[in-house]
């Protein structure tokens, strides 16, 4: 942990997952009182407010079958310059969305200061596609590839080229929603997933166990993306995508719960909560609880 300062950075972002509401997912993560829920573990919080978003009716001209390319790599520049930023100052950065795109300019910015990262992929997706391999041309589906160094030229060259993370340190957590493209990817990169098959196999303590161990591995630093949709959607309704199937309360709480333990966290993301689909504020709420497991609640 990085000293006992945070700094949260709001990125009311849309663009990258092409659908409404979650921009709004910042606003309603404050409502939650994520910062004080922080302050009362005894952090000293800074909220740093929300990135600049600029306003686009269509997605502007890029050549490419991306949706937003151009605002979702301007947002991703300036919130990378945040991150970096914050870890400048000594303050561990705490980036709440917005759609999960934003991944990219937090682990660029992350990977400024942290040479070897690993990184925690909490989602009911991989979000390794990429312009070649997408249906949809959102953005938010590809931000993990993009960080292992293979995407459009526009993304990959956020925060520099050569800020990539090593495949070996990555583990993906709850997928249940991969395509043959990423299927394929996944298999090639070598990277660990427990889908929510190896999760009913063999439990959160063997998963969690392994999980930390990949992402230790030889590492400086670990860094968590945690996409809301990972959770059942029974628990987290207010999200984009839903899938069936997901990590159940106990077993997300469980999991944020043995990341604490372990002590090796210097950054972290809330993404994809989106209000306008939520049941009142439950998603947020539910997201602001677990993160006061990641951060040292205790039951006794
Ligand atoms: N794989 C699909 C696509 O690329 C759906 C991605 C949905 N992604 C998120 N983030 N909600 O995980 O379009
Ligand atoms: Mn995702
Ligand atoms: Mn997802």
């Amino acid at each position: 942990m990085n000293g006992d300062k945070l700094t949260l950075i709001g990125v009311p972002l849309h663009y990258g997952a092409d659908r409404r509401g979650v921009e709004m997912g910042p606003s309603a993560l404050r409502g939650a009182q994520l910062q004080a829920r922080l302050q009362a573990l005894g952090f000293d919080v800074r909220d740093a407010g929300d990135i600049a978003v600029p306003k686009a009716e269509e997605p502007a001209a890029s050549g490419t079958n991306l949706k937003y390319l151009h605002e979702v790599a301007q947002v991703n520049r300036e919130l990378c310059r945040a991150v970096d930023g914050a870890l400048k100052e000594g303050r561990f950065p705490f980036v709440i969305g917005g759609d999960h795109s934003i991944a990219i300019g937090t682990i660029k910015g992350v990977r400024k200061h942290v040479r070897k990262l690993g990184v925690i992929w909490f989602d009911a997706h991989s979000d390794v596609n990429t312009e070649r391999t997408t249906g949809s041309g959102n953005i938010h589906g590809m931000p993990l590839a993009v960080c292992l160094g293979y995407g459009h030229p526009n993304l990959l060259a956020v925060g520099g080229e050569e800020n990539v993370v090593d495949p070996r340190n990555v583990v993906i957590l709850g997928a249940r929603s991969i395509d043959p493209g990423e299927r394929n990817f996944l298999k090639s990169q070598g990277i660990r997933v427990f889908t929510m098959h190896e999760i009913d196999r063999f439990g959160m303590l063997q998963v969690m166990e392994e999980t930390l161990r990949i992402v230790t591995d030889g590492t400086d630093g670990v860094h968590l993306s945690l996409d809301l949709d990972g959770m059942d959607p029974s628990e987290a309704p207010g999200v984009g995508t839903p899938v069936p199937g997901g990590l159940s309360y106990r077993e997300s709480h469980f999991a944020m719960e043995t990341i604490h333990e372990r002590g090796c966290l210097v950054s972290a993301e809330i993404v994809e909560v989106n209000p306008m689909l939520d049941v009142g504020n439950k998603t947020a709420s539910v997201a602001v609880g677990l993160v006061g497991s990641l951060f040292g609640e205790r039951i006794l």
